[in-house]
C-alpha cells in the first residue's frame, strides 16, 4: 500500500516582521541584536519546548474519537464529548470535539465559542496552535454547510487549520466503481489509487481551497484510523511545521495584544479623573511592561525597561501641553492619544526601531501627523459624549457594586476602533 498518510499542499508565508512601510527612526542604529521581533519571539518559544494545544473538530463521525484514542492512549474515550477535556500527550494538548454538518448544531457553536475564549487567553500555552479540521471521505457530501460557514467566516482566526481526509478506503472503493463503468476489473484495480487521488482534488480540495479562509494544509490519513498499522506522521509534522518558527508570530502577537488590552481598563479609568495628564502614559507603559516581562516569549525584557516611561511622557506633553484646568474631553483625548500610541509601541513600531522611546516617537509623529491625523476622528467621537458620561454610576459588568464612568467603556472602544497600524500585515 502507499504510504500511511500523505500531505496533499501545505504552507503559509509568514513574512519577516520588519518588512513594513514602517519608517525608521533617525536614531535606528541598525543594531538588531537590541530590537524587539516577532521573528526571535518565536524561535524563543520553541526552546521553550511547551505542549502545542490542539482543537480536533469537523464532520460527525469522521473518526476524530477514533484518531486521538489512537494517538493518546484508550484512556480517552471516557471524555470524548467534553470539549474542555485536555488530552495529554508527551508533545500535544488535544480538546475533541463532537462533530457537525451543520452550521446551527449545538456542536458548532460550542467549537465557535471554544475558539473566542481562547483566542483572547494571554499567554501561548493557552492558545489553540492549530486545528485539525477532520472531513471523511465516504459519503456524497463532499463540502457540508458547515465547512462553508467554517472557511468563509473565518471561524479559526489567526489558527492554522489542516484538513484531514478520514476513511479514505471508501473513496479508493468509490473510485474503483467508477473506473470499472469503462474498464476491466484488473485496469480498474490498477488505476483506483490514482482516481482517489483526482476524486479528492476535484471533490473537496479545489472546494476548500476556494473558500476566502481556507485550510493551510492538507493531509489524508489512507488507511483505516483503527488499524494498528495507522501511521500518523505526516500529520504531526505538518502540525509542527505550522506551529513553530515564523508560523507562529501571528498567535504570539495576538497574546501581546490580549495582553496589552487587559491593562487598558485601568489605564483608562484611573486617569480620568486626575488632574496630572502624563498619568495614563505612566500607569499604561508600566502596567502593560510588567505584564508582558512576566512571559518572557511574549516580549523582549530589553525592549521596555521601566525608565522608558520618563522619556515618553517627556515626549508626550510635548504634543499635548498640560492645561489647566483640564476639560473632560481634552482629558479624555489625551488618554486615547497616549494609550493609541503605546499600544502601537508594544506591537509594533519596536520590532523595527532601535529601541523605545524611538519607537513611541514615530507612533506619536503618526498619531498626531496632519496628513492621516487618526487624532482628528477619535476626538471627534470624544466630542459626543455627553457630561452625564462622565458623571459615576454602578458598573453592571461588575459583580461588586462598583462605581464607573459610562465614559472608560465608550473610551476603551475608541481607543480599540483605532489602533494605530503602520506596518503591513
Ligand atoms: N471505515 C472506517 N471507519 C472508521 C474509521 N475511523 C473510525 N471509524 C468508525 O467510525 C465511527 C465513528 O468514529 P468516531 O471516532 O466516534 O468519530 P467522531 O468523529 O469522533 O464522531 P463524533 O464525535 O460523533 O463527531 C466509529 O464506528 C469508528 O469505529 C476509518 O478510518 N475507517
Ligand atoms: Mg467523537
Amino acid at each position: 500500500m502507499a504510504a500511511a498518510a500523505g500531505l496533499v499542499s501545505s504552507g503559509e508565508d509568514v513574512g519577516h516582521p520588519c518588512d513594513s512601510s514602517l519608517p525608521r527612526s533617525s536614531s535606528d542604529n541598525s543594531d538588531t541584536s537590541q530590537t524587539f521581533d516577532d521573528q526571535r519571539d518565536a524561535a524563543d518559544t520553541m526552546g521553550l519546548g511547551g505542549k502545542i494545544r490542539v482543537l480536533v473538530t469537523g464532520r460527525t463521525l469522521s473518526g476524530k474519537t477514533t484518531l486521538l484514542t489512537k494517538i493518546c492512549g484508550s484512556s480517552h474515550a471516557a471524555a470524548a464529548d467534553d470539549l474542555q477535556a485536555e488530552l495529554v500527550h508527551q508533545h500535544y494538548i488535544f480538546h475533541d470535539s463532537l462533530g457537525f454538518q451543520n452550521p446551527r448544531e449545538t456542536s458548532y457553536v460550542a467549537v465557535q465559542r471554544f475558539l473566542q475564549t481562547r483566542g483572547a487567553t494571554r499567554t501561548l500555552p493557552q492558545q489553540v496552535r492549530a486545528i485539525w479540521y477532520c472531513i471523511r471521505t465516504d459519503t456524497h457530501m463532499f463540502i457540508s454547510p458547515a465547512e462553508e460557514d467554517f472557511f468563509s467566516a473565518n471561524m479559526a482566526q489567526k489558527v492554522p487549520v489542516i484538513a484531514v481526509f478520514t476513511k479514505y478506503d471508501a473513496l479508493v472503493t468509490l473510485a474503483f466503481a467508477e473506473l470499472r463503468r469503462s474498464m476491466g476489473r484488473l485496469e480498474a484495480k490498477e488505476k483506483r489509487f490514482d482516481k482517489a487521488h483526482e476524486l479528492l482534488q476535484s471533490r473537496y480540495i479545489l472546494p476548500l481551497k476556494s473558500f476566502p479562509f481556507p485550510p493551510s494544509a492538507f493531509v489524508v490519513l489512507k488507511e483505516d484510523i483503527r488499524d494498528d498499522t495507522l501511521n500518523t506522521d505526516t500529520l504531526l509534522q505538518t502540525t509542527l511545521d505550522l506551529t513553530s518558527g515564523p508560523s507562529l508570530a501571528p498567535i504570539l502577537r495576538s497574546v501581546r495584544q490580549n495582553n496589552i488590552d487587559a491593562c487598558l481598563k485601568h489605564a483608562v479609568a484611573a486617569p480620568i479623573d486626575a488632574t496630572d495628564v502624563a498619568g495614563p502614559l505612566c500607569r499604561f507603559s508600566r502596567a502593560a511592561t510588567d505584564t508582558l516581562r512576566q512571559r518572557p516569549y511574549e516580549w523582549n525584557q530589553q525592549a521596555a525597561p521601566p525608565q522608558n516611561a520618563a522619556y515618553c511622557t517627556t515626549m508626550f506633553c510635548e504634543k499635548i501641553p498640560s492645561e489647566n484646568p483640564w476639560t473632560n474631553a481634552r482629558r479624555s483625548e489625551a488618554i486615547a492619544a497616549a494609550c493609541i500610541c503605546i499600544d502601537q509601541t508594544f506591537m509594533e513600531a519596536s520590532a523595527c526601531a532601535a529601541d523605545f522611546p524611538a519607537a513611541f516617537q514615530i507612533a506619536l509623529d503618526a498619531y498626531f501627523s496632519t496628513e492621516h491625523s487618526p487624532r482628528s476622528v477619535v476626538n471627534k467621537e470624544i466630542a459626543k459624549f455627553s457630561p452625564q458620561d462622565y458623571r459615576e454610576v454602578v458598573d453592571p459588568s461588575s459583580s461588586e457594586q462598583r462605581l464607573m464612568r459610562k465614559a472608560v467603556p465608550k473610551l476603551m472602544e475608541i481607543i480599540k476602533a483605532h489602533r494605530l497600524r503602520l506596518r503591513d500585515e
